[in-house]
């Protein structure tokens, strides 16, 4: 696939994806999703020495202000569950990828931006970022996750007022809140954003995307986060990185582990 809104670049084992439509402050249409689906479902699983993937928007106004809404001006009841449900499996694509994903959220994250941060694994912020779910100012609900994975950030009540309201926060106030991991100077993110990617690169592979696994087995209903902690606990016992990890520790060294 060619990408028309989205610029990949590569660098140490970092995939940066920019969002770039920046006359619509990124504001994500029809392809643009189509666009994340094939990366995060297609391009990026096999890609060999991946370490991990910054996910930001183009220029220094937003994130993503949104799903776009000149897009869905005449859709239909069957069309909006039918995009809902595209979303939603595009962005469990990113929540379950492999590998960190980190958002680097440098303006406005709204709607489905903010339902796009959500779904990466950390979130750093600028200064400048604004965090909102202004859906019911439309008339409709978030369709991307949002309803269910603001709770599990910020908490019921918090997430309730904010989904009601259509209020803003700004980035102090969503690091207050748990939405953003830290609040970083905005000439800074995406240094910061490679600097936890690598420093997570230097753990055992398998046992990262392990844990991605299971603190999101938390939050799905089909299975028993605790069940599958045993089975994957087993798991990463029984390889060669774990046998590599206690053995640097002994021997007062850096593992090298090689993801077996
Ligand atoms: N979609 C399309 N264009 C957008 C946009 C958006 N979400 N947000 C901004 N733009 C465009 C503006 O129309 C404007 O374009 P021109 O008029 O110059 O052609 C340009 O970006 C610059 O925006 P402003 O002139 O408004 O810039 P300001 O600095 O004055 O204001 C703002 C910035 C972020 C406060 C403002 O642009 C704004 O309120 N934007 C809309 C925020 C918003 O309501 N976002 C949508 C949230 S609802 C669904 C699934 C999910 C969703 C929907 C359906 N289905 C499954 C069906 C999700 C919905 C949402 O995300």
């Amino acid at each position: 696939m060619t990408y028309e809104n989205l610029l990949l670049t590569e660098a140490d084992g970092i995939v940066t994806v920019t969002i770039n439509r920046p006359k619509a402050l990124n504001a994500l249409n029809r392809r643009t999703m189509q666009e994340l689906n094939h990366l995060f479902g297609t391009d990026l699983p096999g890609r060999e020495g991946l370490k991990g993937v910054i996910v930001t928007g183009a220029g220094e106004k937003s994130f993503v202000a949104g799903a776009d809404i000149k897009e869905f001006l005449d859709l239909d009841a069957a069309q909006g569950e039918a995009m809902a449900r595209y979303g939603h499996e595009t962005f469990f694509l990113i929540e379950r990828f492999a590998r960190p994903v980190v958002a680097a959220v440098n303006g406005f994250a709204l709607g489905g931006g903010c339902e796009l941060a959500m779904a990466c694994h950390l979130r750093l912020a600028s200064p400048n970022a604004r965090f909102g779910q202004p859906e019911v100012n439309l008339g409709i609900i978030p369709g991307y996750g949002g309803t269910q994975r603001l709770i599990q950030y910020i908490g019921k009540g918090k997430a309730m007022e904010l989904l009601l309201t259509a209020d803003m926060i700004d980035a102090e106030e969503a690091h207050r809140l748990g939405l953003v991991n830290h609040v970083v100077p905005q000439d800074q993110l995406l240094a910061r954003a490679a600097e936890l990617i690598q420093k997570i690169a230097a753990k055992g592979p398998l046992a990262v995307a392990k844990i991605i696994e299971l603190v999101n087995a938390f939050y799905r209903h089909d299975l028993d986060g605790f069940a599958e902690e045993v089975k994957a606990f087993g798991y990463t016992t029984g390889t060669e990185d774990f046998r590599e990890g206690a053995r640097a520790f002994v021997e007062k060294r850096k593992p090298e582990f090689k993801g077996k």
